[in-house]
């Protein structure tokens, strides 16, 4: 029988490109190639689809030089063309935004694209349109992950608890921008400052500022809006910051042992600096009693249910003074490389980088799109 085959999409318009290119690097390095047949696509920072060579090596950072898109098609033996023809070495690119007929002769795709148009559950309607399975997370719990205010209204929905928040829609700052200021520092008043303005859809902490007071409200609104017209506004939440990880498994989700993200000095909050290139300092597992492990796994998988997810989630809870865990959010393609806190927390639970790999295919693979 032949080898399914699996192609890893990368890259594309993200100010998270490079992060991409080297995280798709190590899934490429870690698909069993005695199972799968596997085919690179990397997407241009301008939105074009080329088929590029399957040489993990040169997706790494080397000479502190971050690894792109452009370049590994464009170098000397990179890229094959698309549409693909093997007697033709010359690279060619889509049109910016068009879909590449290589995608007709894939069996599964591992999509690896970070924001816009990757994780937001576009490039997974656009698979399901296709008929193409996919890993991880489908059209609605892809947009749910993506956005913060519809994440806390489904995760209440379901009982889960989560901090307070307030929303300013596009409108309502357009209409009157005075009350909708007020809206914020009367949450203020109920709820202490310091305050975190954040864009709704935004991924990691991008656009995010820690507000102390009244003087830092109007730059901070400014800020987020910059990134998403919708903004949303948390209050601090003191207590520790705990993460768990969430995969399927045959019989269902299971949950990893959680992890522990100290608190860190350098920056004001674990922003996009620390998540990515600071993961290592994540402790794995969390120094928790049994049962605020067992309550945060339970609420890990409750989360994962709730937003109805595939696959895979990562979900980042406070543990507060009181005891209690709160769920901040949940990331349905979280860091992925082998040192990201979701693949150490699975290998501290016995799930090797190469089997979630594995097991995230093969999830996809068990199920065909459409509704399920
Ligand atoms: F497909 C999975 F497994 F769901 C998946 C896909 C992508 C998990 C994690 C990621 N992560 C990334 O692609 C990224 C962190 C490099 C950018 Cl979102």
């Amino acid at each position: 029988a032949r080898k399914p085959r699996v192609a890893v999409v990368f890259g594309g318009r993200s100010s998270e490109h490079a992060i991409s290119v080297v995280t798709a690097g190590a899934v490429l390095r870690a698909i069993d190639r005695a199972k799968y047949d596997v085919l690179p696509i990397g997407i241009t920072t301008d939105g074009r689809w080329a088929l590029t060579a399957d040489d993990p090596e040169r997706m790494a950072i080397a000479d502190r030089a971050l690894p792109s898109v452009e370049q590994l098609a464009e170098s000397a033996e990179g890229g094959v063309v698309l549409p693909v023809d093997p007697s033709n070495r010359e690279v060619v690119y889509t049109e910016p935004g068009a879909v590449p007929k290589a995608l007709g002769e894939v069996d599964v795709v591992f999509p690896m694209l970070h924001g816009p148009y990757g994780e937001d559950g576009t490039l997974q309607g656009m698979l399901e349109l296709a008929g193409i399975p996919y890993v991880g997370a489908g059209v609605l719990a892809s947009a749910v992950g993506q956005d913060k205010e519809y994440m806390k209204r489904v995760f209440t929905s379901f009982g889960l608890p989560v901090g307070p928040y307030v929303v300013i829609r596009p409108r309502e700052w357009e209409a009157d921008q005075a009350a909708a200021r007020k809206k914020i520092v009367d949450f203020a008043g109920e709820h202490g400052w310091p305050l975190f303005v954040k864009p709704a859809r935004a991924g990691s902490s991008i656009g995010i500022t820690k507000v102390d007071d009244l003087s830092g409200l109007d730059e901070a609104i400014a800020e987020a809006r910059r990134h998403d017209p919708k903004i949303l506004v948390e209050s601090l939440l003191r207590g520790r910051e705990i993460e768990c990880g969430v995969l399927e498994f045959e019989d269902g989700p299971r949950a990893s042992v959680p992890a522990e993200i100290p608190p860190v000095s350098a920056h004001d909050f674990y922003d996009f600096e620390a998540k990515y290139i600071d993961s290592a300092s994540g402790i794995v597992p969390a120094p928790l009693g049994e049962d605020e492990t067992r309550r945060v796994q339970e609420l890990a998988v409750q989360a994962f249910e709730a937003a109805s997810c595939e696959g895979l989630v990562r979900a980042d809870f406070f543990l507060t003074e009181d005891g209690e865990f709160v769920i901040n959010e949940i990331n349905t393609m979280p860091g992925f490389t082998p040192i990201s806190m979701y693949p150490r927390m699975w290998q501290e639970s016995g799930v090797g980088y190469s089997e979630l790999v594995d097991r995230l295919i093969e999830a996809a693979l068990r199920r065909s799109t459409g509704l399920r």
